[in-house]
């Protein structure tokens, strides 16, 4: 029906062959990606999106109870796209004591959290030595939660910091209770544009070099992209193509998030941020082009709630979590909802409301509790 229904329209015969391909679960080449990005209009991509969504998930939508910590806001690096970041004794920096990280582990897990994400800047004195005794901290709180932490730039760092290869890093911390890695730090992997957003942090090569050895040490990860400033379809594509090597490769990659640019309070500021059609034609594009992703992530606190539910329909199939008001990236970067946090009645409400079945998930995308 949806081959009928696509012949018989009045699109492109690029666009019917590459749907066709869409439609026979054949995987894309970067030109037919491209031309995605470029010439398919909404409906085409919310049909091909979400048909390969219902191959892969059917019509649950994931959620998890997590909470975010965010260690620090001190960071070496100045990326220009950054609304958060602090150097040491600057107004607006924070430092959480281990005692303060494990007070709010106490309060989440009492609260039946199962996930604790940990991320922050990356701070000039802190290397490998003190993060896994953070993790052996955490872990002696929360034995049964699931600990997601360090972007591979954080990594990077206290590796380096500390003379550590990336493997022996990752026994280092994974001993200490490390379970996963978040997806940050991958901005856009291109050099040309890598350089003038966030030149001074590790380059794309490194994030997938990190990413690859943390997958080799049984480590899972998410990868994100952060689109909607001065990239171009062809640097989204180019950096989707890495990404969907490396999972080929691995197949340790939990979930693909893209991360929509905002622009309150940086050196960026002057960008107009995208329009909600090309975010959901982002999210589209990126469930059609990684066909070996099982899942796509939207990211509530970024984008809002209303698009969230829009999302559902152009390939998403995850909503990230309660967030319980514990992460300030976006609010500083000047997202409307300033106090993230959503309850598990919220977030069904919002999945039903777009007709799918809200499924209580863990970190492995393992359903814990559906409707
Ligand atoms: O790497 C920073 C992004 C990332 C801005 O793995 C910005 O489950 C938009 O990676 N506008 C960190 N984005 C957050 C992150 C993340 C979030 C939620 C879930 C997961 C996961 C990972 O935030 C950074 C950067 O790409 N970021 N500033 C900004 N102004
Ligand atoms: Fe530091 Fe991360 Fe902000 Fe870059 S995005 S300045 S690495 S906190």
């Amino acid at each position: 029906m949806l081959t009928q229904l696509i012949q018989n329209s009045s699109i492109s015969n690029d666009l019917k062959q590459i749907s066709e391909k869409v439609i026979k679960l054949q995987r894309l080449t970067l030109d037919e990606g491209l031309m995605l990005y470029e010439k398919a209009d909404l409906s085409l991509l919310a049909l091909l999106a979400n048909f390969v969504r219902e191959k892969k998930n059917g019509l649950y939508t994931y959620y998890i109870k997590n909470i975010h910590i965010e260690p620090t806001n001190i960071c070496v690096h100045k990326c220009r796209f950054c609304s958060y970041s602090r150097k040491a004794g600057e107004a607006g920096s924070w430092e959480l004591s281990i005692e303060e990280i494990i007070e709010k582990v106490v309060a989440a897990t009492d609260k039946g959290i199962t996930e604790i994400h940990i991320v922050g800047g990356v701070h000039p004195d802190r290397d490998i030595a003190y993060y896994s005794m953070m993790i052996g901290e955490v872990r002696k709180v929360a034995p049964s939660s699931h600990i997601k932490a360090f972007t591979a730039v954080e990594l990077d760092y206290m590796f380096k910091k500390s003379g550590k290869t990336y493997a022996e890093g990752f026994e280092i911390l994974k001993k200490a209770g490390l379970n996963s890695i978040p997806g940050g730090g991958a901005e856009i992997f291109h050099e040309d544009i890598r350089r003038q957003i966030c030149d001074t942090k590790s380059g794309g090569i490194t994030w997938l070099k990190i990413h690859e050895a943390a997958h080799h040490c049984g480590i899972p990860s998410n990868a994100t992209m952060l689109y909607g400033h001065i990239e171009k379809y062809i640097h989204r594509i180019d950096h989707l193509n890495k990404l969907r090597e490396l999972q080929d490769s691995t197949g340790l990659f939990n979930a693909f998030i893209p991360l929509k640019y905002r622009n309150k309070n940086n050196e960026m500021s002057d960008l107009k941020e995208v329009s909600i059609i090309e975010d959901l034609r982002n999210y589209a594009v990126c469930r059609i082009f990684l066909d070996n992703f099982a899942h796509i992530k939207a990211y509530w606190p970024m984008i809002g709630k209303a698009t969230t539910q829009l999302a559902l329909s152009f390939g998403v199939d995850d909503i990230d979590g309660t967030i319980e008001d514990s992460t300030r990236i976006y609010s500083m970067a000047g997202v409307e909802d300033q106090s993230p946090a959503m309850t598990t009645d919220d977030l069904h409400e919002l999945i039903i409301a777009a007709k799918k079945i809200p499924a209580e998930r863990d970190s492995l995308y393992n359903i814990v509790n559906r409707q």
